[in-house]
């Protein structure tokens, strides 16, 4: 017995022993929740479990695609090798060799097509630091004006629309924890239950609390569940809801005069314009009744405290800027911003979305959040640099811009980063062939993507367990990712990959960095004097303080966790109102006789994106396999289509073939398609490619379809 005894406490401390913590943060959602990857070891086999870290938004929480994301990270099939296509297949070779094709490839191209014949792919789902190097990398090591990234298609209308109205994009302008404490709340095409699931108690507390929580979306989701009234909307008239909320505000007194007066311009124009409104034509429009758009109008403008937050239901539309600034004009003229539980929040989407969008990766746009056109701007980088400002390259274009330019062979070569844009861009027919027309495609990644695969070389990435880094969360809290895993077989990071190729490039001199902490050392100078001034960060003041929300322009500074407390960011302080009409001026697709359905796409709580990294995990494949389409049973019994048989769904644009799935929960006139699959089944086949002409988002939420059985 003693033998036994004594046999089991060696084993157990033995596989104590053996137990090694690496301490990161999820690479999914802009949350970014705090996590520790435990791995035991014992003699026979290594497992692995992942447990929730306290931190200041999630508290410790973790949904079920962060609990399994080292399955992807951990996966056999993650790249260990530069990988060279040679006629069909790919061939493992040297980073000398990859880098030394690379540097031919790219002088050849610009020696041909000048320098903008190269164009820069970036992510949002990579550090501060390498978001920022990317930007530098396209500016100084390529001198093309052609960089964009993959927030383009996320982030840009909520973007663009809070730099219009308040002078300054922070996705959140106050912490989660005023969420609770906000009589009425609008939650505006945004599924938080499913896409930032550890966030939803701020708001059940809020309903607790007694807060009115009102959800618009043409679905019921796990998030209007939650919901005092669901406004059902028909898919791409959220401008026009909130036309029509801003006119019974108006109307019945409920804005605040004095907040208009000191505070804000444009008011009297808006006022003229929703007086000329019919509410019987937006409620035809909407779909929504006039005694809730009553209610939620009188619960917006009575209470004392309130907040809206919109996501890219509202924002994915060819009219998506304009329809956020009409919610942000409601927020404005009832002076329910700047105050404690009173104000606006963008639900960011990706890891980094927040961060990746404020320093350097958009097409306009230098570190800091400054402006490429601006010659002050200019000037402050180039020095930081040490370059002229003349040869910083001017603005260029969205990603989907980049790709058109790419298909009319304006753009020959292309340096692509953590995105999958066969997948992720809409018509992706069309996105696949104009991708093959490229001289040079070089994809950085984890996987042989469906991208990937067209790629002439493929670098292999290091994951969030391997590459440390700050990440920005929704809130605009700026945290330093830790990570400490060794990266798999020859997979390098992302900021040194970057480097790597400068030097290959002979910029070797702009990029002489040893660590992510002295980019982001270099990044703090970059910003400083910006409007994301990160200068009062360091990599030692964000492990103490569980990362620092920005603006922190001091290395006093304590980080800001309200913003527009005095001011707006606009040079007079004030916030800018303005017109915003009902319909769009890009057109959306109607639906017609041939195309009867509108088609909406989105997510589901298992799957992340383009769907490559939470595919390889097999406990959230376990709870989705497959992609489905949402149908209500009246409109599937007009197609004769079944529940749980194949369908064949089809636009102007092509055919996909996915699983219906009955449910009432959706409009009649309405059918919904996730969109985290690649290939026969990516829905973004059938989607439309306008975009917003103000920040050229494209409209992935309003699509004409029809739908058959197979
Ligand atoms: N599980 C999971 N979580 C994620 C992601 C993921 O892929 N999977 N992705 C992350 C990223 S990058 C992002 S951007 C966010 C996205 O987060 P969300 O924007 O919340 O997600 P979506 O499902 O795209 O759209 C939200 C809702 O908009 C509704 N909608 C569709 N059309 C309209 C419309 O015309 N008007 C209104 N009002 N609503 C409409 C849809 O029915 C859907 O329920 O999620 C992040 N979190
Ligand atoms: N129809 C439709 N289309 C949409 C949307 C929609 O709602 N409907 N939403 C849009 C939105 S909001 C977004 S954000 C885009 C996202 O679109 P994408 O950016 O194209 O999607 P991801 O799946 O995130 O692609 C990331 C790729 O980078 C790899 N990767 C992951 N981590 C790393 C890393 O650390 N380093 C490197 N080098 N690679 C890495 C992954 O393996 C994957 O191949 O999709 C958009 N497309
Ligand atoms: S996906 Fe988002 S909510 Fe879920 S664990 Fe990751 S960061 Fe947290
Ligand atoms: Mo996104």
């Amino acid at each position: 017995m003693t033998e036994m005894l004594l046999k089991y406490f060696r084993e157990k401390e033995q596989r104590e022993q053996s137990e090694k913590v690496y301490d990161t943060q999820c690479p999914y959602c802009s949350v970014q929740c705090h996590m520790q990857l435990i791995e035991q070891r014992s003699v026979t086999r290594k497992s692995y479990k992942t447990i929730g870290k306290n931190n200041p938004t999630s508290k410790g929480r973790l949904c079920i695609k962060g609990i399994n994301a080292h399955q992807h990270a951990l996966h056999k099939d993650r790249l260990t090798q530069p990988l060279r296509k040679i006629g069909e297949e790919f061939v493992p070779v040297s980073w000398e060799e990859a880098l030394a094709f690379m540097a031919d490839s790219i002088t050849n191209i610009q020696k041909e097509d000048g320098h903008h014949g190269m164009s820069v792919y970036g992510s949002a789902s990579i550090t501060n630091e390498e978001a920022y190097l990317m930007g530098k990398f396209a500016r100084v090591a390529l001198k093309t004006k052609h960089i964009d990234y993959n927030g383009r298609l996320c982030m840009s209308a909520a973007a663009s629309a809070a730099s219009a109205v308040f002078g300054m994009d922070r996705g959140l302008t106050n912490a989660l924890e005023e969420i609770p404490y906000a009589e009425t709340i609008v939650l505006a095409g945004t599924n938080i239950a499913e896409c930032q699931p550890t966030i939803m108690p701020y708001f059940e507390q809020a309903k607790e609390n007694g807060a009115l929580i009102v959800a618009i979306d043409p679905r019921e989701t796990e998030t209007s569940r939650i919901a005092d009234l669901h406004m059902k909307i028909k898919p791409g008239t959220d401008a026009a809801l909130a036309n029509g909320l801003l006119k019974v505000i108006i109307e019945e007194g409920l804005v605040d005069p004095s907040f208009i007066e000191e505070r804000v311009t444009g008011f009297k124009e808006v006022k003229e314009h929703i007086a000329s409104l019919d509410e019987g034509e937006i409620v035809e429009k909407t779909g929504i009744p006039l005694k809730d758009i009553h209610r939620v109008a009188r619960a917006l403008g009575q209470k004392e405290t309130g907040m809206i937050f919109t996501a890219r239901g509202v924002e994915q539309q060819t009219d998506g800027s304009m329809a956020v600034r009409n919610f942000l004009n409601i927020l404005v003229a009832t002076g329910k911003i700047g105050k404690p539980s009173c104000g606006y929040g963008a639900i960011t989407g990706q890891s980094n979305g927040q961060g990746a969008r404020e320093h350097g990766q958009k097409a306009d746009q230098l570190p800091g959040y400054r402006s490429i056109e601006n010659d002050e701007h200019r000037t402050h980088m180039a020095n930081v640099w040490g370059i002229e400002e003349k040869e910083l390259p001017r603005k260029g274009v969205s990603v989907f811009e980049m790709i058109e330019k790419a298909d009319r062979g304006e753009i020959a070569g292309m340096f692509l980063l953590c995105s999958n844009p066969v997948v992720s861009n809409p018509n992706a027919r069309f996105v696949k062939q104009a991708l093959k027309k490229l001289k040079f495609l070089v994809a950085v990644d984890l996987f042989k993507s469906e991208t990937a695969q067209l790629a002439d070389l493929i670098l292999p990435a290091s994951s969030y367990l391997e590459d440390e880094g700050t990440m920005t969360n929704l809130e605009g809290r700026v945290t330093l990712r830790e990570a400490s895993m060794k990266a798999p077989g020859e997979a390098r990071h992302d900021w040194k990959i970057i480097c790597d190729v400068a030097r290959a490039l002979g910029k070797g001199q702009y990029f002489s960095f040893h660590s992510a902490e002295d980019v982001f050392n270099e990044l703090r100078v970059a910003s400083s004097g910006g409007i994301a001034d990160y200068y009062g960060m360091t990599y030692a003041r964000l492990r103490e303080k569980k990362g620092i929300l920005w603006p922190c322009p001091s290395l006093e500074h304590e980080g800001t966790s309200r913003i527009f407390e005095h001011a707006f960011a606009h040079p007079e302080g004030r916030a800018k109102m303005s017109v915003v009409p009902n319909e769009p001026p890009v057109k959306k697709e109607k639906t017609c006789e041939d195309y009867p359905l509108y088609l909406t796409t989105g997510r589901i709580m298992a799957h992340y994106l383009t769907g490559v990294q939470t595919r390889k995990s097999p406990s959230l494949t376990a709870r989705d396999f497959e992609p489905f389409l949402e149908i209500h049973p009246q409109t599937a019994q007009t197609y004769n289509l079944p529940d749980g048989t194949l369908a064949r769904i089809e636009s102007r644009r092509g055919s996909i073939i996915v699983r219906s799935k009955w449910t009432e929960k959706i409009r009649r006139d309405t059918v919904f398609v996730p969109f985290h699959w690649d290939e026969k089944q990516n829905v973004n086949r059938l989607v439309v490619d306008d975009l917003d002409p103000n920040c050229r988002m494209p409209g992935f939420k309003v699509s004409a379809v029809k739908v058959e059985t197979l």
